[in-house]
């Protein structure tokens, strides 16, 4: 086995990292503080390549591995948590159309949102279904050759910017294999969205419910047959909690490395901080749990590569550990800043606030827990 990453990794993290310096974080600070989305980014993000990654070549994708997706997120997530986060939503979903979707769906959707011209959203929470997501109750009714779409779903990441809602809606009994998915257009008439809400953190993207009023779409929308939706739900959140895992490596390697030099410049007691023992153990203390938690990401992204029987409880445990260190890692780069940590004139007040929505979102970690937990318990 070797660790090592290969010529052609070295060359999508050297880009990814190029990206990241140049286009990302020298707005972040600013699109955090207006609230502004930043579109035109996304455009040149689709110019790199990073917008349809691991989406299908067969559909218009580049096919890449997710272990290949995961090097490039984290360099841009050291960039832009909030941005890069919304990067792997869309990339989620646009693999879900490439890979489920009807080849006249594709052709809709696929090749403006490989090239980052159209966003997409991820819809399977509700107002009354968070974690058990299987209960949701949107419900989709054919009629002749159209579904008709009511219900709501809550929290909805970058809605009422983007142009194609992946909608996970009940077409048949109670539980998981009643649930159908769908391609919806966000501009479909009967869909209204709710104010952007006020959130402690991801201020670079809205989130917003999302609520459906008799939405007819067309019934070749539907994404493989009826009743697969949850399963091709859950297999997009397998990835898209790797994704959101290295979106925590990236984003406290970035908050460690300005730790460090902030050590090594602030003077305190005639000695700089780097000189305290007791703060160079907990630097060491951040680096190594950095590394088990990027070395764990990139072990469950192989699995998912290789289609594992184990990728799923490898994706809860890597999204789980990863986002726990990568929130920790980030609090005690904070807190080696000691006030002008808290302060926004230093990145670090925000990656606390962007990383701590990772330990709640794509599963809870203690969703992640259940799910491994069932499955050791099963064996
Ligand atoms: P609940 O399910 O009500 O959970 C409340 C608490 O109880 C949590 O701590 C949970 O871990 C715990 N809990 C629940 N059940 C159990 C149990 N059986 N055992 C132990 N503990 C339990 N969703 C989308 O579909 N698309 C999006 O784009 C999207 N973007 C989001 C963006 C943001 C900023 C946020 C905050 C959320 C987003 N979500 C999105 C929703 C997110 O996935 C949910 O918030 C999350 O899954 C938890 O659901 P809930 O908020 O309803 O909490
Ligand atoms: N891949 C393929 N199939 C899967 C799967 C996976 N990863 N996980 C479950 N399934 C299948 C499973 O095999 C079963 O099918 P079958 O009966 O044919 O074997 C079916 O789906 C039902 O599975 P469970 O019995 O495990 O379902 P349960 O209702 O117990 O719930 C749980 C499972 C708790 C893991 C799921 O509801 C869950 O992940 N909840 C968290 C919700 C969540 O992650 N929301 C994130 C929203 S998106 C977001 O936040 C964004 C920012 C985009």
């Amino acid at each position: 086995m070797n660790f090592e990453l290969t010529e052609d990794q070295q060359a999508f993290v050297d880009t990814a990292k190029a990206f990241a310096e140049k286009e990302l974080a020298p707005n972040a600070a600013k699109w955090d503080e207006e609230h502004h989305f930043p579109i035109e980014v996304f455009r040149k993000a689709g110019e790199m390549g990073f917008m349809g990654m691991y989406t299908p070549e067969e559909a218009g994708g580049f096919g890449m591995s997710r272990l290949d997706s995961a090097l490039i997120f984290e360099q841009l997530a050291g960039g832009c948590t909030a941005t890069t986060a919304m990067m792997t939503i869309h990339n989620m979903v646009t693999w879900m159309i490439g890979s489920f979707g009807q080849q006249s769906v594709i052709d809709q959707w696929v090749p403006e949102l490989v090239t980052g011209e159209k966003l997409g959203s991820y819809c399977l929470t509700e107002p009354g279904s968070g974690s058990d997501a299987a209960s949701l109750r949107t419900s989709a009714k054919k009629d002749g050759d159209e579904y008709v779409l009511n219900g709501s779903k809550m929290f909805i990441s970058g809605a009422g910017e983007t142009d194609v809602l992946v909608v996970m809606a009940r077409t048949g009994e109670d539980g998981p294999k009643g649930i159908s998915a769908f391609a919806v257009p966000a501009d479909a008439e009967g869909i209204v969205y709710g104010k952007a809400e006020d959130k402690m953190g991801w201020n670079a993207q809205p989130t917003r419910l999302v609520t459906f009023e008799d939405v007819r779409i067309p019934a070749e929308n539907l994404l493989g047959k009826e009743g697969e939706g949850f399963k091709f739900a859950m297999m997009g959140l397998d990835g898209g909690r790797i994704n959101i895992a290295v979106c925590s490596v990236g984003t406290a390697q970035a908050a460690l490395n300005t730790a460090k030099a902030y050590m090594q410049e602030r003077t305190q007691f005639g000695k700089p901080l780097a000189a305290f023992q007791a703060l160079q153990f907990k630097l060491a203390d951040m680096a190594t749990e950095l590394v088990a938690a990027r070395q764990m990401v990139r072990l469950a992204a192989s699995k998912v590569d290789n289609n594992d029987a184990d990728k799923t409880t490898y994706c809860a445990m890597a999204k789980q550990f990863a986002t726990d260190v990568g929130f920790k890692v980030c609090n005690d780069a904070l807190q080696l800043h000691g006030g002008y940590g808290y302060i926004k004139e230093y990145p670090l007040e925000r990656h606390v606030r962007d990383v701590r929505v990772h330990q709640i979102l794509e599963g809870t970690n203690e969703v992640m827990r259940m799910i491994i937990g069932r499955r050791m318990l099963a064996d």
